[in-house]
């Protein structure tokens, strides 16, 4: 069991060579738009059918905010996908303790599935309207304080030069 070291990088999520690429879903677990649509759209119908049949089977009133869950990758390079749901601070959720519960159970998943590598996007820091300096502090800190079996590498892909100087400071 170790910690996972942590990489921070400029650019887009769904292009990651990596074992499993984290999802800012929301509960519906159908897709949406910001990195959502963006994977669904490079993951392809398969991934779309996948998480119908997990929401079908598993979460018939959508996977609570918090929570993750894995499926294939579809048409990407990564294996896997890692759904969370982020807190949505437009619908008062602010509590940071539910922003860890997405790092830590999105990190668990990954690394009970056997992943080596996972990339995680800036979660809640775009829709749902979180602060992104925040968002760094609570992923960093989460990460550094995970112990894992199987995943040694987590990398925060970001979308845009200001959310990637947020981690960098996050990560001192
Ligand atoms: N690669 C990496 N990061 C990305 C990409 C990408 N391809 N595209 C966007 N981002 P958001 P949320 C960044 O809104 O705040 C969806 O509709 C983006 O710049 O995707 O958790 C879902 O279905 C931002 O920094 O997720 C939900 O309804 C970060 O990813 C809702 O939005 C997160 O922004 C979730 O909102």
């Amino acid at each position: 069991m170790a910690t996972p070291r942590i990489e921070i990088t400029l650019g887009d999520i769904t292009t990651e060579d990596v074992d499993a690429v984290v999802n800012a879903a929301n509960s519906s677990l159908l897709g949406g738009g910001g990195v959502d649509g963006a994977i669904h759209a490079a993951a392809g119908p398969d991934l779309l059918a996948e998480c119908r049949r997990v929401r079908a089977s598993d979460y018939p009133d959508g996977l609570p905010t918090g929570r993750a869950v894995i499926t294939g990758a579809g048409r990407m390079p990564a294996r896997h996908v890692v759904h969370t749901v982020g807190p949505n601070r437009h619908a008062g959720q602010t509590d940071p303790a539910l922003l860890e519960s997405c790092f830590r159970e999105s990190l668990q998943v990954a690394d009970e599935a056997g992943c080596r590598s996972v990339a995680f996007p800036a979660i809640s820091a775009g829709v749902y309207g979180w602060d992104v300096h925040e968002v760094a502090r609570v992923a960093v800190r989460t990460v550094q304080a995970a112990s894992c079996e199987n995943v040694d590498l987590v990398r925060f892909v970001l979308f845009d030069k200001r959310s990637e100087d947020a981690f960098q400071l996050a990560l001192g």
